[in-house]
């Protein structure tokens, strides 16, 4: 399966550093024996995470200030999806791409699953932008798709919607993730509801297309483009929508898209509670949707998500959750970022792990606040680092994927094969 890094390369590299992490791995052991825990569980559930990579995130990203591509970078899909080998072959919990359209349109579905599947790598969510005016659209969405006060703009919206769904059917994909851009600058420029009423009638076209096991997700997001308003803006009009829409209709988490201090954890909580919690786009933000690297801001709000998660499968009131991450790499090497990141969303969800949620209920009967805290504290404060490189190392995977990466010298390799990038407009994902 390893075609772009062969397993005796992988091997010679952790021949190096198996001997310390053994070392490390039986100290951490000895720590969570204290616990009471079963460890081999533990380890499964670990192994059995996946997290989808954009097919955007491969790309060095941008901002509307300007872009700054890496010499090696990669053009189209194909070299797309051999940059998320890379990755999956470091690291083993990243096996799915996520695909978003018109960008990724081939002429040929069929190819490209199959060149996928050589790589080990298969198909996750479809994504449809509706957040630009590309080449062949008959209109602007300039004032809005979905929910476009022009009838002829919002068929064109819908139609493209169902285009991704039946490019996702062709390629193995199983659900739709659905974000607008559609909002507004001005007060008094839009009439809130009646926008709500277009919106809804638009997703019931698209949601009437979904085959019996498919799913659609809503993306909601405060603001930007629009500065003043979005349709979709919130977890309430997200959950209004995709109850109304129906049981395939689930709402999508982008831990970016919520204003400073919002208390993510307790939206994840109420949304696993009305049962229409469908995924999550994860990424790290300090003041919006700045799409920084999972982890690197506020790692202990991503335990506090993952504890909601967790506490919900132990009680089975958790269906599959869609993960990914949905983050602009403008400065660093994205095969890196997404390494770390996909890393820093696997160490929080070990953490996770490690809460006994009985101890937890127990003290929260009590109404013992300190002990509740330091409960979860104590879980979050446990060093996971040599239990998931152990897993990697016994998945065949790297024992540390940023030292074997940064030793293929990969851009250098691909500088020479990939044409340069020339940007001639910047695309702001
Ligand atoms: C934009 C949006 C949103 C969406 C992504 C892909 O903010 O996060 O998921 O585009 O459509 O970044
Ligand atoms: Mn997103
Ligand atoms: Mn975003």
């Amino acid at each position: 399966m390893f075609k772009i890094i062969n397993k005796n390369q992988i091997e010679t590299h952790n021949k190096k550093y198996i001997n310390n992490l053994k070392k490390d791995y039986d100290f951490f052991i000895r720590k969570v024996s204290r616990l009471k825990i079963n460890i081999n569980n533990i380890k499964n559930e670990l192994m059995n995470f996946n997290i989808a990579i954009p097919s955007w995130g491969v790309e060095t990203g941008g901002t509307r200030f300007g872009k700054f591509p890496l010499k090696g970078e990669p053009n189209n899909i194909f070299e797309k999806i051999e940059d998320c080998a890379i990755i999956n072959d470091l690291i083993g919990i990243t096996k799915s791409i996520s695909l978003h359209f018109p960008w990724d349109n081939v002429e040929d579905y069929k190819e490209l699953r199959e060149f996928t599947k050589n790589y080990g790598l298969e198909f996750d969510v479809v994504n449809s932008n509706t957040f630009e005016d590309l080449d062949n659209y008959k209109h602007s969405y300039k004032f809005g798709s979905l929910t476009h006060t022009n009838k002829n703009v919002r068929d064109e919206a819908i139609k493209l919607n169902i285009d991704c769904i039946k490019k996702g059917i062709k390629l193995g994909s199983k659900a739709l993730t659905v974000w607008i851009p559609d909002g507004t600058n001005y007060p008094g420029q839009q009439d809130f509801s009646k926008s709500l009423d277009r919106y809804i009638e638009s997703m019931k076209k698209i949601y009437a297309k979904l085959p019996s096991n498919w799913k659609i997700f809503i993306e909601h997001k405060p603001f930007e483009p629009g500065f003043y308003s979005t349709v979709i803006n919130d977890w309430g009009s997200s959950y209004y929508s995709a109850k109304t829409l129906g049981e395939k209709a689930l709402c999508l988490i982008d831990l970016g898209h919520h204003l400073p201090n919002t208390n993510i954890e307790m939206i994840v909580s109420r949304l696993i509670y009305l049962k229409k919690l469908g995924g999550f786009h994860f990424n790290d933000s300090k003041y919006g949707d700045d799409d920084l690297d999972s982890g690197s801001i506020n790692p202990f709000m991503l335990f506090l998500i993952f504890n909601e998660l967790t506490s919900a499968k132990q009680k089975k009131h958790l269906n599959s959750i869609s993960y990914m991450m949905d983050q602009s790499h403008n400065i660093t090497d994205p095969i890196e970022s997404l390494i770390l990141s996909a890393i820093e969303i696997h160490r929080a969800y070990a953490k996770s792990l490690l809460i006994d949620h009985k101890i937890l209920d127990k003290f929260q009967k009590k109404n013992d606040a300190i002990f509740c805290l330091n409960h979860l504290k104590e879980a979050f404060n446990i060093d996971v680092t040599p239990l998931l490189e152990m897993i990697r190392y016994e998945s065949g995977n790297a024992i540390h994927p940023i030292k074997f990466y940064r030793n293929l010298n990969y851009r250098r390799k691909k500088s020479k094969t990939r044409a340069e990038k020339t940007y001639l407009i910047n695309k702001i994902i």
